[in-house]
């Protein structure tokens, strides 16, 4: 187990020489270069800020901001000041952010400049004492205020097992759930990563994913900081512009979408990947289709691993050979992390069953915040969680996601709740219930697709109702079609048959 604060064992992987470049801009209107000094002073100076505020140890930051370099330096500040990061999508509304802030009770959020009116109006009233802003063009107050502190800080002490960051994931039934994740939980996986994808010197990340998830925050930064790796920093993801920048690259990290966007530019070719040592998916299910196009036209097989935001990475296909890594599968259980598959009632499985996949490890979280009973329920008696995703695990050890227990849609490696939207779709006027399911999309993976059925009397047109939940919920939740039916299939438990609406609408977007 890890005794440090994991701001500490990353700044202690920087390079000697502190003036060489650590992270360069790719689509700021002039290339910005920062070195890894750069880091460490402006970590320094904001963790000096939150110092100065005399929070309580352990703190919440709540952060929903564009990407940036900056951004990245607030969290690793937060590390570094021992208070606990609290990332958020950009795409969330007002009713998302109030739901999390009350729940967080953040003692510092920090919000683009444009929001500081409505999301300081809501933190304030949830008892948020400070609110601070940061624009990606680096305005905002929080800079302003860092800059009139030192640019030395001795990282607080902080044990393994205390939180570092708290990630919000919804809830299959109910609200999102904190999962708390400890300084410990992330070094040891990050650690485990260095080693296991083979980091070396030298090594160049194209980093163009958001960093409010675990995919880009955790998995992708801390890979390269862990290893003195230079990062070339997109604060969006383009296909073209990152094909552009892969001759100076060694590493990219992405989910499904971005593959199957570069895979549509003609200039994805063997010699845009000429540098490249290693491509990694996850997130969501990387068609074998992609795998193989991508092998065809890049010479480079993809590695595809697995993860969540409880418990960071599970499982990785090897790093070598190459030619062990099998499309379709998310690989083998990282070292230190126990993967196994049980049936319905907890009972082992005999190997290459299908069943409820359950994990044991260093990188497993402490539980979701402030909700015991709800974590006791993901555990096992003998304290394995139940990640709710279904699957195999083969002769030669390699683990295959074949679906999920949960009702979960992941759309372009964005998770989206079938519950959440309902319950806003049936507080819509007019609308008597509805059902809400993922089906197949050649860009996003899944596509959100809802089935309502109208009040006695009442007129639904599905282009309003979509209109109508843009303005509540992050655009990504919102359904791609909406249709309007007499009655919702139920089966003789009255229960609502999902699978028929997913077979009905899977064509939808064929093509
Ligand atoms: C954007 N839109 C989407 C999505 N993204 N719709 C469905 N699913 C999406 N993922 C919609 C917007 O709402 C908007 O709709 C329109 O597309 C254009 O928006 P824009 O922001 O321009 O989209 P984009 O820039 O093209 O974004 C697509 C993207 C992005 C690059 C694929 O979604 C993305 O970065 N995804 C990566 C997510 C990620 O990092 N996941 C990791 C989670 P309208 O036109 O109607 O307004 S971490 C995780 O899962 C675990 C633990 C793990 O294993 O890693
Ligand atoms: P979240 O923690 O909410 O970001 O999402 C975690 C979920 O993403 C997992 O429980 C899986 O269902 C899914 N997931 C992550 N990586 C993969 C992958 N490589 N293949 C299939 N599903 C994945």
């Amino acid at each position: 187990m890890t005794k440090v604060n994991l701001f500490t064992a990353l700044r202690a992987a920087f390079p000697a020489d502190l003036d060489q470049v650590a992270i360069e801009t790719a689509d700021t209107p002039q290339p910005l270069y920062y070195t890894w000094r750069d880091l460490d002073r402006g970590t320094a100076m904001i963790a000096n800020l939150l110092a100065s505020l005399q929070l309580p140890p352990m703190s919440r930051v709540a952060v929903q901001v564009e990407k940036s370099v900056e951004a990245l330096m607030l969290y690793l500040a937060v590390l570094r000041a021992g208070h606990v990061y609290l990332p958020l999508n950009n795409a969330y509304q007002a009713a998302e952010v109030d739901y999390f802030v009350g729940n967080a009770e953040p003692a510092v959020v920090v919000c683009a400049g444009r929001h500081f009116g409505w999301v300081s109006t809501l933190a304030f009233q949830k008892g948020t004492k400070h609110v601070f802003t940061l624009d990606d063009d680096r305005s905002g107050s929080l800079l302003e205020r860092a800059a009139q502190h030192g640019d030395q800080h001795e990282p607080v002490r902080r044990r393994s097992d205390d939180l570092a960051a708290i990630l919000y994931t919804s809830g299959t039934t109910g609200r999102s759930k904190g999962a708390m994740l400890t300084h410990g939980n992330l070094l040891s996986n990050a650690l485990v990563l260095k080693d296991y994808w083979g980091w070396k010197p030298g090594d160049v990340l194209v980093h163009a994913l958001p960093i409010f998830h675990v995919h880009g925050l955790f998995v992708a930064s801390h890979g390269a900081l862990l290893n003195g790796s230079r990062m070339i920093w997109f604060s969006k993801f383009d296909p073209r512009a990152v094909i552009a920048r892969l001759p100076e690259a060694t590493v990219f990290m992405g989910v499904p979408t971005l593959y199957v966007r570069m895979l549509a530019e003609p200039a994805l070719t063997q010699q845009a990947c000429r540098g490249m040592r290693l491509f990694i998916s996850g997130s969501a299910p990387l068609l074998l289709e992609t795998f193989q196009d991508w092998q065809r036209r890049t010479g480079h097989t993809i590695l595809e691993r697995y993860g969540m935001s409880e418990t960071v990475m599970l499982t990785s296909n090897p790093y070598e050979p190459a030619s062990g890594r099998r499309g379709g599968t998310v690989g083998f259980p990282l070292p230190g992390v126990g993967v196994r598959v049980r049936d319905d009632k907890g009972l082992p499985l005999a190997t290459g069953e299908i069943g409820g996949i359950e994990v044991k490890g260093p990188n497993v979280f402490k539980g979701y915040w402030r909700m015991p009973e709800k974590t006791a329920d993901e555990f096992t008696n003998d304290l394995w969680f139940k990640t709710g995703d279904v699957g195999r695990i083969d002769a030669d050890g390699y683990v295959t996601i074949v679906g999920r227990s949960k009702d979960l849609i992941i759309s372009g490696g964005y998770n989206v709740y079938p519950a959440e939207i309902e319950g806003y779709l049936n507080d819509m006027p007019g609308v008597a219930e509805s059902a809400v399911v993922g089906v197949p999309h050649p860009d996003f993976g899944e596509a959100v697709v809802a089935v309502v059925v109208a009040k006695p009397g009442a007129a639904l047109d599905g282009k309003a109702l979509i209109a109508g939940l843009k303005g509540q919920i992050a655009n990504f939740k919102v359904p791609k079609a909406v249709f309007v039916v007499a009655d919702l299939p139920r089966n003789a438990m009255g229960k609502v048959q999902k699978n028929l609406l997913r077979e009905q609408h899977k064509g939808l977007f064929a093509g």
